[in-house]
């Protein structure tokens, strides 16, 4: 319509040539279209820690090749007061050490099974952009290490988990954590920075059932959880374990799900979450009350802290944080500041309240694995547990085994012509090649941890499954070769 002056066109072919310039300018600096591209030059190993710490930030820092140590161990806990389980993790910890990286890192992966471990695991890192995330890379052996590495393409807050079969199994034990990708000049620098994550467990007994709990996989398969907790147990971020933070200060929190099945409605009593990155990628939503996090998923969430007091840390699926551990406490010290909140103020009004089915009177007995079986049919329920809690993963629960890796228990010709061999085999391990069924075996049966009574109940238990010879071991013959070796 109108003609524009000249005047105002220079200007405007001025500020396009500039924008130009800078712009060029950038993308030759700092800027990488194809994340790919990003040079590495020099080494370092990675600090690792274990929750709800995590390390330093990366800053500034360039791309570098990364060297992750990471050592998996089976190892004994409590999920709850008095009550055991035998945890499989990542570094020692549920979740898992956590690991920070920035875009372009090259990560060289150690992925080591302690010697004293009972199983083959191994680790599917979502921002890995290769098979399987590594896991097809990563199988180890107890004792063994293997070593892979991969280039972090997208930022962003991943999970970590282990995948080897039966996957939903090694999950349900505790094998996850997370992994960050910080974008290029790191995420924005706040005050305080934790790690939570969220998981669900199955036991045998009951919530709250004391004694030694192995494993449910009904349960699991059910999705029926005894427990949900926050950093593996009921009380890791209550008490003396609750995170803190000062007024005025910002909180990072970065929150992962391990799952193996639930989803999780994450919510801090009393505050308004000022920034979340959804599902822990590049979308920022604002003044959030509540994030959901997918089993497999995490979120990054933001909040200043106001004013003092107790802030719970919930899964707002609300029979969870009260009746079945999803319950966290952040703890801020400072002064109060009545325009925002007046008022009575109670430390620990919400505790957990442990299984909501306590007013009636449990009538379950408590789990003891050493009581020794006094006849048959309990050698074979107790050898059954045993089976299920050790030589299931392996030699699978019909006792089919696994093709080329693991021999079948189910008419094994092996097992069948003697028993003192298969005795051995459990309790001094088996390596060498072996045949079964007229298929050959070549690989490791590590030394099972059991007690003679223990090693009679589980073989008694497979001689009389799946069409075996139905033999009955008793602890003298355990005894016996036990003595020979
Ligand atoms: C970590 C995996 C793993 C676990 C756990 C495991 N085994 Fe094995 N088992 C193997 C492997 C591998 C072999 C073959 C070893 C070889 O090639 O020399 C084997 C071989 C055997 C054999 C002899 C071969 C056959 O098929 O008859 C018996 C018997 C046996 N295992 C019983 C058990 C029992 C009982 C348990 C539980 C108490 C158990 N295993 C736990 C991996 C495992
Ligand atoms: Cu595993």
């Amino acid at each position: 319509m109108k003609t524009l002056k000249t005047s105002t066109l220079k200007t405007i072919a001025l500020f396009a040539i500039s924008t130009m310039l800078v712009s060029c300018f950038k993308s030759k600096e700092t800027k990488y279209e194809d994340s790919s591209q990003i040079p590495v030059n020099l080494e370092m190993t990675a600090e690792l820690t274990a929750p709800p710490h995590v390390p330093t930030p990366v800053g500034k820092r360039k791309a570098k090749k990364l060297i992750v140590k990471m050592e998996i161990k089976e190892q004994e806990g409590e999920i709850t007061e008095g009550v055991r389980y035998v945890y499989w993790t990542f570094g020692g910890s549920v979740p898992g050490s956590f690991i920070r990286t920035r875009v372009g890192d090259e990560v060289e992966f150690h992925l080591q099974n302690h010697p004293d471990n009972k199983l083959p695991h191994n680790i599917d890192l979502h921002a890995v952009t290769g098979p399987g995330g590594g896991a097809e890379s990563s199988f180890v052996a107890p004792g063994h290490e293997k070593v892979f590495s991969f280039k972090t393409l997208n930022p962003g807050l991943y999970v970590y988990h282990c995948a080897t079969a039966p996957v939903g199994m090694h999950i349900a034990n505790g094998m996850y954590g997370l992994i960050l990708v910080e974008p290029e000049g790191g995420l924005p620098p706040v005050d305080k920075e934790y790690y939570i994550m969220q998981g669900d467990f199955y036991t045998k007994g009951k919530n709250g059932e004391r004694g030694f709990q192995p494993f449910d996989m009904q349960k699991a398969v059910d999705e029926k959880a005894d427990y949900v907790v926050f950093n593996g147990s009921v009380s890791a971020l209550t008490g003396d374990n609750a995170i803190s933070a000062n007024v005025g200060e910002t909180v990072r929190l970065f929150v992962g799900n391990g799952g193996p099945n639930l989803v999780s409605s994450f919510h801090v009593i009393g505050e308004i979450f000022d920034k979340v990155y959804v599902e822990g990628g590049d979308l920022v939503n604002e003044n959030v009350q509540t994030t959901l996090i997918p089993a497999g998923g995490a979120a990054i969430v933001e909040f200043k802290v106001d004013v003092p007091g107790t802030f719970i840390l919930v899964d707002h699926s609300i029979f969870r944080a009260f009746n079945k551990g999803a319950l966290g406490m952040l703890r801020v010290q400072g002064e109060e500041n009545e325009k925002i909140y007046s008022g009575e103020q109670y430390e620990g009004i919400y505790l957990p309240e442990g299984p909501g089915i306590q007013e009636m009177p449990t009538t379950g007995e408590i789990v003891e694995s050493k009581v020794p079986a006094k006849n048959i049919d309990e050698q074979l329920e107790f050898g059954k547990r045993i089976y299920m809690q050790t030589c299931f993963a392996c030699h699978q629960a019909e006792g089919q085994g696994i093709p080329n890796a693991f021999p079948p228990l189910a008419k094994s010709d092996y097992l069948n012509a003697d028993v003192d061999r298969a005795i051995s085999a459990v309790i001094n391990g088996l390596t060498g090649e072996i045949t079964v069924n007229g298929k050959k075996y070549n690989s490791v049966m590590t030394r099972q941890m059991l007690s003679s009574e223990e090693v009679a109940d589980v073989l008694t238990y497979v001689y009389n499954s799946w069409g075996n010879n139905k033999t009955v071991v008793t602890k003298e013959m355990v005894d016996k070769v036990k003595g020979k070796k």
